[in-house]
């Protein structure tokens, strides 16, 4: 594999952007009157204006000789046909395997991994409809009125974003909660106020080991035993999603009711898996079904579109663009939708986890920064606390901003005045306000730079008509794939975690030293071993 930075492309394009590091977007506008036009692309139900992006025509050809000598396209039919291209883990990795249609045929090893997927898939409509009805009752014969998610990271993250962007199409009757932290507060206020012969749990847990999923699991089967005091219960107040029967059996759960899926489907991108089964209880089959359609579109899109309209290929190199080119350090996702309000954090595990990484495939240090740091919260909220930042702070933030033509809760002219914020928020970090317009305002000279905005400040806006379970899958998806192009011209393996890992073996370490009756030898570093011994002073003095 050619280092990154020998690459014919990446030289040319180091060089090009010396040129627009210069230029200014007023300028870039000011020559080609169509840009704002031209510069934009367009797939399934998503509009993209990328025109408000410090590049140019050149800028967009050498993107595509980047692709090309990074062998994106070979990578991508690599993912697309199963082959194991995480490497570390020896994986394949097939999440778009799981919006496939029935017909599909997508292999593993010789095997279709195809009907597998949609046999669980119709497993879960069963179940949820099942339960929607109010044909699955609790132990004591009472409906299921409640249904907390037990999970953490992918196991958490997707279901919670999706049921907050769907809510609209969810099921009223029904309260959905979510349980990931260890920390007892997050699991007794899940449970609060709730009665456990109308709740469902569902523990969601790919492994089935986690620690803080295992011992939420376990707080709610004592919670839940607590009042239906038989062990049987158990078989009607917990459902389990995972790849292993053996632990799920272990619990206590009936692996009839276990919701399997497989190696190839990584945590992060687990949310169109049996781990959506929160979701699909919220908003039922067809809506879920509506939701992998739309993943699927934006697949198809992914695989089949040309580079210079390939949205996800566009966002991805933008991202490469300003991370290896600009020196940015982040991205703000900012979407003007109430509803996408956990999005940003969702987002914030697919791209990090997933290219947070300083080796290559091949096991050499880069020397390069990867992943940016994403982060993000909805519009118009941000605008009055972050924003300053972004308009006159120090730092060069690209920002992607996300909204749509139609409010699925239209009151009175909320809509209009929310998206006008959308495309002044966008216009002003364009273009700025220079001195001279400042002043022409009637402003005091000591003011002038005080009230001046540079501008030159990138953003892209995807829009889209409304919210629907389709969006929605679209909208993960391009995320997803502009991720996986990343991934490949930085040339990592996105599709790994080794970080999450050191965390959880040092944790498991230290338990029995904050357990143990009497005072454990230490032989952490200093400051750790004080920090033990302090914290096992200070919980004495609790009542
Ligand atoms: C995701 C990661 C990680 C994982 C959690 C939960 O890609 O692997 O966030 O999802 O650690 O793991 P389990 O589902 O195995 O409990």
């Amino acid at each position: 594999m050619t280092p990154l930075k020998e690459m014919q492309a990446w030289k040319a394009l180091e060089a090009h952007a010396t040129t627009l590091q210069s230029k200014h977007l007023r300028e870039l506008f000011a020559a080609d009157p169509k840009r704002g036009e031209r510069m934009t692309a367009e797939a399934c139900g998503l509009f993209l204006d990328y025109s408000k992006h410090r590049i140019d025509d050149e800028t967009l050809r050498l993107f595509q000789a980047l692709a090309a000598e990074a062998g994106l396209k070979d990578r991508r039919a690599a993912m697309f046909a199963g082959e194991k291209i995480n490497v570390t883990e020896n994986r394949a990795v097939l999440h778009t395997a799981l919006r496939a249609p029935r017909e599909a045929v997508i292999e593993v090893d010789g095997h279709n991994v195809v009907p597998d997927v949609h046999a669980v898939l119709d497993k879960m409509a069963e179940f949820a409809e099942s339960l929607r009805s109010g044909a699955w009752t609790g132990y004591t014969g009472k409906p299921i009125r409640n249904v907390i998610n037990i999970g953490i990271g992918g196991s958490d993250l997707g279901p919670v974003m999706a049921y907050e962007a769907l809510r609209h199409y969810s099921q009223r009757e029904l309260t959905m909660r979510f349980v990931s932290n260890v920390d007892g507060s997050d699991f007794a206020e899940a449970v609060h106020g709730l009665d456990p012969e109308e709740t469902l749990f569902i523990v969601s847990s790919k492994t089935f080991t986690t620690l803080e999923t295992m011992t939420n699991a376990h707080s709610a089967r004592v919670w839940a035993l607590g009042k239906l005091k038989h062990a049987e219960a158990v078989a009607k107040h917990f459902v389990a999603v995972s790849t292993n029967a053996k632990e799920v059996a272990k619990f206590g759960i009936d692996t009839a009711n276990m919701f399997g899926f497989w190696d190839w489907v990584g945590g992060r991108y687990s949310m169109d898996a049996a781990i959506g089964l929160s979701t699909m209880i919220a908003i039922g089959a067809e809506n879920f079904r509506r939701m992998l359609a739309g993943f699927h579109a934006m697949d198809e899109h992914f695989r089949t579109a040309p580079l210079e309209r390939n949205l996800p290929f566009l966002m991805g190199m933008l991202t490469v663009w300003y991370t290896s080119f600009f020196g940015a350090e982040t991205v703000a996702v900012l979407p003007y939708d109430n509803y996408l309000k956990r999005f940003p954090a969702y987002l914030q595990q697919l791209t990090m986890e997933s290219n947070g990484k300083h080796v290559t495939l091949d096991g050499r240090r880069v020397d390069y920064q990867t992943c940016p740091i994403f982060w993000g919260e909805p519009g118009t909220n941000g605008q009055h606390s972050f924003y300053q930042l972004i308009h006159q702070g120090t730092r060069l933030i690209p920002c992607d901003f996300i909204g749509f033509a139609q409010s699925l809760n239209p009151l009175g002219n909320h809509h209009d005045l929310l998206m006008s914020n959308i495309f002044a928020q966008a216009e002003a970090l364009a273009f700025g306000k220079t001195p001279e317009q400042v002043k022409a305002e009637g402003t005091a000279d000591w003011l002038v730079p005080h009230r001046t905005f540079e501008g030159n400040r990138p953003s892209s806006v995807i829009l889209a008509e409304k919210m629907t379970p389709e969006i929605l899958g679209q909208l993960v998806a391009l995320y997803e794939h502009s991720v996986f192009v990343q991934g490949v011209v930085w040339q990592v393996d996105s599709f790994d975690q080794w970080g999450v890992e050191l965390g959880k073996v040092l944790a498991v370490r230290i338990i029995p030293e904050l357990e143990s009756a009497t005072e454990p030898e230490l032989k952490h570093d200093s400051s750790t071993n004080a920090l033990i011994r302090r914290y096992r002073a200070m919980r004495r003095k609790q009542g």
